[in-house]
């Protein structure tokens, strides 16, 4: 029996984010033994029985519910996990931190800015823990590219380039809906710019700060779906596709876009920022690997360095393997458990938290309401 002070989880949701996160969650005490809390998975929670009962199993989860509502009455349940649609986070973000439990919510925190805003006054009265899941922070060489933006290499920045490509639903036969939540506006609130952008959002103003204006284009290429609920041909309501310039806080000039239907790219999220000494660029295809060029290098050997992020000196390394051998997409779900389990050891926020993540929708609305009115938009973004 450990000695750990145990957190016990309730995950709400068994899609494949219920899957990362249950991952991250059974990892950490390996690899983090340093840690005083421990994840216990207490309970999994989802409409269908049959499919919950066979997650807990799978995953080790120690009980099963099918009303999310009974979840929260429960006393042997100390944090609540949602891995929900997008259109369930705000009301059961509220009545977890209503009934005194700490909120892990996954991307995007919610549909618009409104109910981003509910939540992060619910979380701020009870005073419980929180964070949102924009992962690709907690990817190492990321981790990196913000260590060497602070230590101030880079000098003053004037670029930010961003994207994030898919191709899943090019085609015409996808529903909206039921199982297709993201092709649905009602249930997803937008469609690339909620689930895509919103990464690259997150970890934009994370690197290089606020987000201050956007202009936006957005396309919707099928504009009529089968959808679920009515079993009609129905208008789509989501972006399928969207590309915005934006002003940074810090002067610096911003492009970003996505798509899902980039024919060929699967999940192709990229990002380039160029400042007066130095730039950096990343791939989440090598997503080991952090691309830096230094213009202090002596000239006749300088260059596009290429830094294979798996030394122990380079952010969450040490934990893992030895130098040379390389950690993957699912890390980045371990380390973020490991993070927050230590801001609830310190007394100290999990980053990015609810709060933090309400600025990523306002310029995810920004972007919506931009493209939609084809003008300039402020984000309303607070600046530090
Ligand atoms: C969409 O296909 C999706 O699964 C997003 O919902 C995730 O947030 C992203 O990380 C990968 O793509």
């Amino acid at each position: 029996m450990s000695d750990k002070k145990q957190m016990r989880i309730a995950l709400i949701g068994t899609g494949f984010m219920g899957r990362t996160h249950s991952n991250g969650y059974r990892r950490v005490p390996n690899f983090f033994p340093e840690l005083a809390y421990e994840p216990v998975l207490q309970v999994v929670c989802s409409r269908n029985e049959a499919k919950v009962k066979a997650f807990a199993e799978q995953w080790g989860y120690a009980s099963y519910e099918t009303d999310w509502r009974k979840v929260l009455q429960r006393d042997d349940v100390d944090a609540v996990d949602i891995c929900t649609p997008n259109d369930m986070h705000a009301e059961i973000a509220i009545a977890a931190a209503e009934a005194g439990k700490m909120v892990l919510c996954e991307k995007p925190l919610a549909r618009t800015v409104a109910e981003g805003l509910k939540m992060v006054e619910a979380i701020e009265k009870a005073g419980v823990k929180n964070t949102v899941w924009y992962n690709y922070r907690r990817i190492p060489a990321v981790m990196l590219a913000k260590q060497i933006i602070d230590s101030g290499k880079l000098g003053k920045i004037y670029h930010y380039r961003a994207n994030f490509l898919q191709d899943w639903t090019i085609n015409e036969n996808l529903t909206q809906g039921g199982g297709n939540w993201r092709m649905d506006v009602d249930s997803a609130g937008s469609g690339v710019t909620g689930d895509l952008l919103a990464h690259c959002i997150d970890t934009a103003m994370w690197l290089n700060g606020s987000i201050k204006d956007v202009s936006a284009v957005t396309e919707t290429f099928v504009k009529e779906r089968i959808h679920e609920k009515t079993g009609k041909m129905e208008k789509v309501g989501i972006d399928d596709a969207c590309i915005f310039h934006c002003h940074f806080e810090n002067g610096s000039l911003g492009l970003f876009e996505s798509s899902r239907y980039a024919r060929g790219h699967k999940a192709l999220y990229t990002l380039e920022i160029n400042g007066r000494n130095a730039s950096i660029r990343w791939d989440l295809h090598d997503l080991n690997r952090l691309e830096y060029f230094d213009h202090s290098d002596e000239s006749i050997v300088r260059g596009w360095r290429s830094i294979h992020v798996t030394d122990g000196d380079q952010p969450y390394m040490n934990k893992w393997w030895v130098p040379g051998l390389s950690v993957g997409y699912e890390h980045s779900f371990v380390h973020q458990v490991a993070d927050f389990l230590k801001a609830v050891e310190t007394g100290s926020e999990c980053h990015p938290n609810f709060r933090d993540s309400l600025e990523t929708q306002r310029v995810c609305e920004a972007v919506i309401e931009s493209a939609n009115t084809r003008a300039w938009k402020d984000t309303g973004v607070e600046t530090e």
